[in-house]
């Protein structure tokens, strides 16, 4: 029976166990090597990827939902519902007042601008929002059976100091003095859904007789043309 090992075997055992070794150090650095990329997460290159996608689905949010026209549409709105409430409240003086009377003359929440919107000739501007007959729209709401409907008239929603009221985005009121009794009032559009040429448009679909504003009362024709 054979007892222990020749030198030349102990030489090979010693090589083997070197080798196994050997491996083992690798296997651990390759372990440690995959550790760290699952700890780190995204290469640079996918990170590059997602960014970029990020990039083209924002542009095209952006593109799709343009934030500033919505913007401006909801003011129109805001706009369209500002006349239509004054329009009411207006038509309830009518139907409901005592002795119902209107003071005559132009009054614009926005600059007297030359060849702009509310050039009229003795056009006062106001942006007094009152509703005792001294506001824009100089007619004492306040006579309405059961009072005024609305606490403070409306301005353009732009903003309520003068100068937020611009030649371009402003409201105007236009009556005929006595007891005639009509009345116009007017808005300009600002988004490119609710302005004139876009078809199916607020500021040429309103019957009134300038097509580059919306017009509201019940006589449109009451404002010239040039000064709506
Ligand atoms: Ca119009
Ligand atoms: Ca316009
Ligand atoms: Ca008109």
């Amino acid at each position: 029976m054979k007892k222990g090992f020749t030198p030349l075997e102990i030489r090979a055992n010693r090589v083997r166990s070197e080798k196994l070794n050997y491996m083992k150090t690798i296997m651990n650095d390759v372990n440690t090597v995959s550790e760290r990329i699952s700890r780190r997460g995204f290469t640079l290159i996918e990170l590059l990827i997602v960014i970029g996608i990020l990039a083209i689905l924002a542009t095209t949010v952006v593109l799709v939902l343009n934030p500033a026209q919505l913007l401006a549409e909801t003011r129109d709105v805001q706009r369209l519902s500002d006349l239509d409430t004054i329009r009411t409240a207006l038509n309830l003086y009518l139907a409901t007042a005592s002795g119902p009377t209107f003071p005559g003359g132009r009054r614009c929440t926005g600059p007297a601008v030359a060849a702009a919107p509310c050039a009229e000739v003795g056009a006062v501007i106001s942006i007094d929002r009152t509703t005792a007959g001294l506001g824009w729209v100089n007619v004492n709401l306040g006579a309405i059976s059961g009072g005024s409907p609305i606490p403070l008239l409306p301005l353009d929603p732009n903003g309520i100091t003068a100068a937020s009221q611009t030649a371009a985005l402003h409201y105007s009121f236009k009556t005929t003095p006595g007891t005639t009794l009509t009345y116009e009032l007017t808005a300009q559009m600002e988004s490119a859904k609710y302005s004139n040429p876009t078809v199916g448009n607020k500021e040429s679909n309103d019957g009134g007789n300038n097509d580059n504003c919306y017009e509201v009362g019940n006589d449109l024709f009451l404002i010239a043309l040039a000064e709506c």
